[in-house]
């Protein structure tokens, strides 16, 4: 059984999705934010203390891209990767690295220096050129989105779990009102997965279960 431990709408929501979409059996464990607080006695169990922590027999993973790569190249085959056969093999590993490196990591530092931080160590400077930075990237993904339905191959894959994340945290962030009208219409059909529905409910009900208040 593979057990997934997580935080409300945090970065493990990729892999959490992944599983869903590929209807895979697991265990979710809801951490409250940050576990490294509130959490202390995870920290023997992921001594980096973030999220996700993947664990599948002896296979332990922490990078939320490099998970839903995981899942999909050992649990399938599924449409959800592309092959190394296929002529968008690359296109596939870029946009799936992409979403995190790329389109997550300046969002966080929007979201510690506007929420995170106490109030006398907030930022608005670097609230606003993280969101300038994201936004300047994204700018490639409305170009793809504008022609095509899908990031690559044609298809719903592993690396729109991956960019669909990082439009999750935008929407929390609250930075949607300047995404271009493609990015906008992706967003919209991506929320409208069976895949993505049940990942969300599934945390939701993890989250009641385990007593955790829900996150916005
Ligand atoms: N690159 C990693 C980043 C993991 C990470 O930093 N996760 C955040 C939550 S989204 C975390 O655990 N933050 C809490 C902390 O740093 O203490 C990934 O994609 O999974």
């Amino acid at each position: 059984m593979i057990t997934l431990y997580h935080c409300a709408r945090a970065r493990s929501f990729r892999p959490l999705w992944t599983l869903e979409e590929l209807g895979l059996p697991y265990e979710l464990k809801m951490l409250p934010f940050p576990p490294r607080v509130f959490a202390k006695e995870y920290l023997g169990i992921n001594p980096l203390g973030t999220i996700p922590l993947m664990l599948d027999g002896e296979t332990r993973m922490t990078e939320s891209a490099a998970i839903a790569q995981y899942l999909v190249t050992k649990y399938g085959p599924t449409p959800l990767a592309v092959g190394v056969d296929e002529p968008d093999f690359g296109a596939f590993l870029n946009w799936l690295h992409f979403g995190e490196a790329t389109l997550t990591f300046p969002q966080t530092l929007v979201l510690r220096y506007s929420e995170l931080e106490p109030e006398e160590r907030r930022n608005p400077q670097v609230v606003a050129d993280y969101s300038k930075w994201f936004l300047g990237r994204l700018r490639i993904i409305e170009t793809i989105t504008a022609a095509n339905e899908h990031i690559c191959a044609g298809r719903f894959t592993a690396a729109d779990i991956s960019v669909g994340y990082a439009l999750l945290l935008a929407e929390r962030l609250g930075l949607t009102s300047q995404f271009g009208p493609a990015v906008t219409a992706y967003w919209a059909r991506l929320q409208q997965r069976d895949g993505y529905k049940r990942a969300v409910d599934s945390e939701n009900r993890a989250g009641d279960e385990q007593g955790l208040a829900r996150r916005d």
